[in-house]
């Protein structure tokens, strides 16, 4: 299973979250697809794209939050597995790609090459809902109903260590920064917006354009 593909697959239903990815491969293949101003791509700070999202999660209780994370980042942060099984918050989805290698920095083997297992540790931490897959079709079945759930979930996803070309993305970090809390406030007023007045003759509701402009 290629990681490209698990991504192209969920690129849909995206669309309405707030998106926390780890810096390197998976940013730029997320990227590649289409960027959104929903998406924030964490450079830099490697482990903690889950802390974030797990902040806005907890904030912003009514906004489903997807972290997309990978097997070395979360190894250097395994204390956020704890954290996030003891906040719980339903609206979270992590989910991990596990290639087995640091791939964005050449591909050095990690832990889980000689079998620490993510999923179990996510379990292990107090994650109820922790599952780990090898196959695109599970993998957007889990992943799907994990976003959808009012529940925090961990997806494990076993991926193939192949990555982009190259890693230029034409989007400043902090351009990034400042356009996607930007995003996540329109998505809110969007929301909020209220809806038609109603036409007291029962007709089409009324708007503030003329019926039969001149
Ligand atoms: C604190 C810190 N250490 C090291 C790096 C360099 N670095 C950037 S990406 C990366 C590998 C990330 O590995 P993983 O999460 O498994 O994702 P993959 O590259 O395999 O997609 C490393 C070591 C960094 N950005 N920050």
């Amino acid at each position: 299973m290629k990681r490209i593909d698990c991504l192209s697959a969920i690129y849909d239903s995206l669309e309405d979250c707030a998106v926390v990815t780890i810096m390197g491969a998976v940013a730029v293949e997320l990227y590649s697809l289409g960027h959104r101003a929903n998406f924030f791509y964490l450079e830099h700070a490697m482990g903690l794209a889950s802390s974030i999202g797990l902040g806005i999660a907890l904030a912003q209780p009514n906004r489903k939050v997807v972290v997309i994370d990978g097997d070395g980042s979360v190894l250097m942060n395994l204390g956020t597995l704890t954290t996030l099984a003891r906040y719980a918050p339903g609206n979270l989805t992590h989910i991990v790609f596990d290639n087995e290698s640091l791939l964005s920095v050449g591909g050095f083997p990690t832990a889980t090459s000689t079998g620490s297992d993510i999923g179990l540790m996510a379990s292990g931490a107090g994650i109820e809902h922790s599952v780990t897959v090898r196959e695109l079709d599970a993998f957007v079945a889990e992943a799907t109903e994990a976003v959808e759930s009012d529940r925090l979930s961990c997806v494990v996803a076993k991926v193939e260590a192949v990555g982009p070309a190259g890693f230029h993305m034409d989007l400043h970090m902090l351009e990034n920064r400042f356009e996607f809390p930007r995003a996540l406030r329109l998505q809110d007023e969007k929301q909020a917006e209220p809806p038609p007045r109603p036409d007291p003759r029962g007709a089409e509701p009324l708007t503030d354009e003329p019926a039969h402009p001149h």
